[in-house]
């Protein structure tokens, strides 16, 4: 009777930790220093999932309201329920503690769909803005090649469709079928459609949050701090890093721009490792910070100035990750570390600098 209590709580000891060890690590590259066939690579498996037929499998948690209910598996991709999971999960998973872990499981769930569905070989790229500040229009991601550029922008007769770049035709089902929009809007916060509050600083240009004064600034700031670092990130009244560069993308008519669809626009993947990243160096840069969990639970944007990691009751490594059945379920705890076996990816720094 000991001996199978023992062995029980064993067991449940084990099914916590019970992942691969990690021995080989992926590396996720910046854009830039990817190889020509990798940018291929990346665009061909990311096209490629957007023809695989939805999968049954896919449930709504139903947690955000006011938003298109699920459609019919024929007319949705899995590209489409990647999305579906992000504007169904949005009022959990963001402005809250769970807002990193989630797009930590999300951006690794996404990738292994690559792999399994495309057989992707590649490389999984981020995004370093702070080597575009200077001019992001001027940026090496937007580049026009149909085969190894990720597009530009839409204009205001097309309704910012994006026509040119290898995406340029690419449907998402969601909320509505269309081709992706893009628009470039370097003070994006003179458009104010998303959050209840008035910005603080309307005329703010979005790439003074995204310098590398501003990266050091966060990766050496708040030390254990978990709530204090995402907190920043999300800046004052909705200003900092996070809404910046998302919105600089077309607070109207961009789907980068747009809070819940922004998984519709592949960008959306490149640039939130960008962010998974900063986390990751985060945690790497002292032992106070890689296990440092925190935030609340409850996002409530008129309560941001006192909250902008949501209400309580506090987020905790324990609290399980919402999966839409697109994976099985994780705790946070499964992705506190890129190496921890669930996870098994590093980040390499950049190599190239913005002329290239
Ligand atoms: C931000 O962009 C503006 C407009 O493109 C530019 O004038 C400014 O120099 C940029 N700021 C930084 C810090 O590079
Ligand atoms: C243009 O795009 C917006 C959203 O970005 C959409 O609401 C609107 O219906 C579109 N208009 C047309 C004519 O397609
Ligand atoms: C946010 O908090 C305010 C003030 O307590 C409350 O009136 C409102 O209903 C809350 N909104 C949400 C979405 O919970
Ligand atoms: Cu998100």
């Amino acid at each position: 009777m000991l001996f199978s209590n023992i062995a029980i709580t064993l067991l449940a000891a084990l099914s916590v930790t019970a992942y691969p060890r990690c021995r080989n690590p992926k590396v996720r590259k910046e854009w830039r220093d990817l190889t020509r066939w990798e940018k291929k690579e990346f665009i061909r498996a990311v096209k490629c999932l957007s023809k695989v037929p939805a999968s049954p499998n896919f449930v709504a948690t139903g947690w955000t309201g006011g938003i298109v209910g699920v459609k019919p598996v024929n007319e949705r991709t899995i590209m489409d329920d990647f999305t579906y999971a992000h504007m169904d999960t949005n009022e959990k998973t963001h402005f809250t503690g769970l807002f990193l872990p989630w797009h930590r499981w999300f951006l690794k769930a996404f990738e292994d769909r690559l792999i399994q569905h495309c057989n992707f070989k590649g490389v999984y790229p981020y995004w370093d803005w702070s080597l575009d500040v200077a001019d992001i229009s001027k940026s090496p991601l937007f580049d026009p090649d149909p085969v190894y550029g990720l597009g530009t922008w839409g204009t205001a007769a097309n309704n910012w469709t994006v026509t040119d770049g290898a995406f340029k035709d690419e449907v998402r089902a969601y909320p509505w079928p269309h081709v992706i929009q893009r628009t470039y809007s370097p003070q994006p916060f003179l458009e104010q459609v998303h959050f209840p509050l008035d910005f603080a600083d309307p005329n703010k240009y979005a790439n003074v949050t995204a310098t590398p004064e501003q990266i050091e600034y966060i990766l050496s700031s708040f030390v254990g701090d978990f709530a204090a670092f995402q907190g920043y990130m999300e800046g004052q009244r909705f200003q900092g890093i996070h809404n910046a560069m998302h919105l600089q993308f077309g607070p109207k008519s961009g789907d980068m721009g747009h809070p819940s669809h922004t998984p519709n626009d592949p960008i959306f993947y490149i640039h939130h490792n960008t962010f998974d990243r900063l986390w990751y160096l985060w945690q790497a840069r002292n032992p106070a910070n890689a296990q440092a969990m925190g935030g609340g639970t409850i996002k409530n944007l008129t309560l941001f100035d006192q909250y902008p990691v949501g209400l309580p009751p506090i987020t905790t490594k324990e609290m399980m990750i919402p999966a839409n059945g697109l994976t099985p379920e994780v705790p946070i705890s499964a992705t506190m570390s890129t190496t921890g076996g669930y996870h098994c990816y590093i980040y390499q720094e950049p190599r190239r600098r913005n002329n290239n």
